[in-house]
């Protein structure tokens, strides 16, 4: 929404603390964040969410214009959504870590493979039209932007062609503000603490 200058305001529930259940169970049942809310629409599942902005929002062209590329972009953006399972348990987000020799388990680098060949796939089709997934700025970045993070976390070893998108994703005000407030952030899942 920060991309597309759809103006919102964010309310932080913090997860896995007292509350969070119930404040959440006012907009979703499915205990999970992030919800969307519009006026008396709730939204949840991130891609839900995406799809409802890009259809709310029809100017801002949250998904590439030619069908075909569109296709392309929703399979990706999907495939991110519903898979890459080892890369979620053992490289999960931090936006502020920078751990020094992880030791990526093999189905794990399996997933960041797969992840790396659709970038090189998409950066060698569109980088004449920007030096986005798809040229321009679309929901295929959005879905992508938390792997650039975890990828930097974890020091995940990359070809020229990603450190270039995965520079250009860091270097966005949005991503910024993104990481500012993760360093802000004084809540911690002890969880999530040690690698
Ligand atoms: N498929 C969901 C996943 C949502 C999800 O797993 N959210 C996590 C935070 S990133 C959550 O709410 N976890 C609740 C908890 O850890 O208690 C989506 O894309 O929105």
């Amino acid at each position: 929404m920060k991309m597309a200058g759809i103006p919102f305001q964010e309310t932080v529930l913090f997860l896995r603390k007292p509350g969070f259940d119930q404040n959440l169970s006012a907009f979703s049942s499915a205990g999970r964040v992030p919800v969307l809310v519009d006026g008396d629409i709730n939204i949840w599942e991130s891609l839900a969410i995406c799809e409802y902005l890009a259809e709310r929002f029809p100017e801002q062209c949250l998904w590439p214009k030619d069908r075909g590329m569109r296709a392309y972009a929703r399979s990706i953006s999907h495939e991110m959504h519903a898979n890459f399972q080892a890369l979620r348990q053992h490289l999960p987000c931090h936006f502020v870590a920078r751990y020094q020799n992880f030791s990526i388990p093999p189905e794990a680098q399996n997933d960041i493979n797969r992840v790396l060949s659709i970038w090189s796939g998409c950066r060698q089709t569109h980088a004449k039209e920007g030096p986005f997934l798809f040229g321009r700025f679309s929901i295929a970045d959005a879905m992508y932007a938390p792997v650039v993070f975890r990828f930097l976390a974890y020091g995940v070893q990359v070809e020229d062609l990603h450190r270039a998108y995965m520079d250009m994703i860091e270097k966005l005000p949005a991503a910024k503000e993104w990481v500012y407030a993760a360093k802000q952030e004084t809540e911690r899942i002890e969880a999530y603490e040690k690698k």
